[in-house]
């Protein structure tokens, strides 16, 4: 007991001595009960426990604190130190950042995995010239089209108002002659049922969420891509930290990657079953629709490939070796 107590303060000497207590805003944009927020509520639990509390972070989300689209401006700007952001919806400011998001590429988490390894590098490095460190990246279960009325193909999809929420879904609503809409996605609900749209893309997650059996009747699983979220701190920040501190986040971060990774591929099965049972069908895509998607993935690949430069063409190239 006594070498217990001891090294208990011991560290805490140590982190006091050389930090002092620092206390982080994190902005998320999803609901409490996501599995995103759920794995980063334990991230800080694992950081605080790791750094005796050297470091606490408190974690505003559903956008509470700051709205989804302005966090990484926040942490820019040291407004916040550390928030939680949809990588993809950065696709305009830098394509490199949205290579998840191209549909047909990846249809699974093995793949995933692999084209994030093959991205990782360069995402670092364009959030680095920015000011910003990345701590981890979890992807959101494969994306799926949801319709109010039964869909034969995609192309039924034409004129429709179709929600988006990144510029690569914007390009598909175009592709397939729909009206892309941005919606965030605590306002879906709201947007369906006040029709101002009618059908999306998005995860069985964002599903459930935000209960699409009172909005949809229809869930078309193409999994056609896995957009990542990712969890990111001002490098200003971060090189401020103590060694200890810095190194304590850095472990916390790699195991939350893990987790999430496993977490979303072990629900996934989950929020269609939900769903089903909450009425909406939920089904297979029909072959049209596989090869819509497959013609729609070359369009896509060729277009982000151009606009992403020699990084791009890199990712794709480390990618499919
Ligand atoms: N859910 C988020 C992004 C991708 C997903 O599965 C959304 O719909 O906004």
């Amino acid at each position: 007991m006594k070498t217990v107590i001891s090294a208990v303060f011991a560290a805490t000497m140590m982190f006091a001595t050389t930090a002092g207590a620092e206390s982080w805003d994190m902005p998320t944009p999803y609901p409490d009960g996501n599995f995103h927020t759920q794995n980063i509520r334990q991230f800080v639990e694992d950081v605080k426990t790791a750094t005796n509390g050297a470091l606490t972070i408190n974690v505003h989300s559903g956008g509470a604190l700051v709205k989804a689209t302005e966090i990484k401006r926040a942490v820019q700007s040291g407004q916040v130190q550390i928030g939680e952001t949809l990588l993809s919806s950065l696709g305009n400011e830098d394509a490199v950042f949205a290579f998840d998001s191209i549909p047909g590429l990846v249809s699974n988490y093995a793949s995933a995995e692999k084209l994030w390894h093959a991205a990782e590098g360069a995402v670092k490095k364009h959030l680095e010239e920015q000011g910003l460190v990345l701590l981890y990246s979890v992807p959101w279960p494969p994306q799926g089209v949801y319709a109010k009325s039964e869909l034969k193909a995609l192309a039924d999809l034409k004129g429709s108002k179709f929600r988006t929420y990144n510029p690569a879904t914007a390009r598909f609503a175009e592709i397939l002659g729909a009206s892309p809409v941005t919606v965030q996605a605590a306002e879906v609900p709201q947007a369906f049922k006040t029709g101002v749209v009618d059908a999306m893309i998005t995860s069985g997650a964002t599903g459930v969420d935000s209960q699409a059996w009172d909005y949809v009747d229809y869930y078309y699983d193409l999994q056609a891509f896995l957009p990542q979220n990712m969890v990111f701190v001002s490098k200003d920040v971060f090189d401020g930290l103590s060694e200890e501190t810095r190194s304590a986040l850095v472990k916390a971060a790699a195991a939350a990657e893990e987790r999430g990774w496993k977490t979303s591929a072990e629900l996934n099965d989950g929020y269609k079953r939900t769903m089903a049972e909450h009425g909406i069908h939920v089904e297979a895509p029909s072959d049209a629709m596989s090869k819509e998607l497959a013609g729609i993935g070359e369009t896509m690949t060729s277009e982000w490939v151009e606009k992403a430069g020699p990084d791009g063409a890199a990712i794709i190239d480390a990618y499919r070796k």
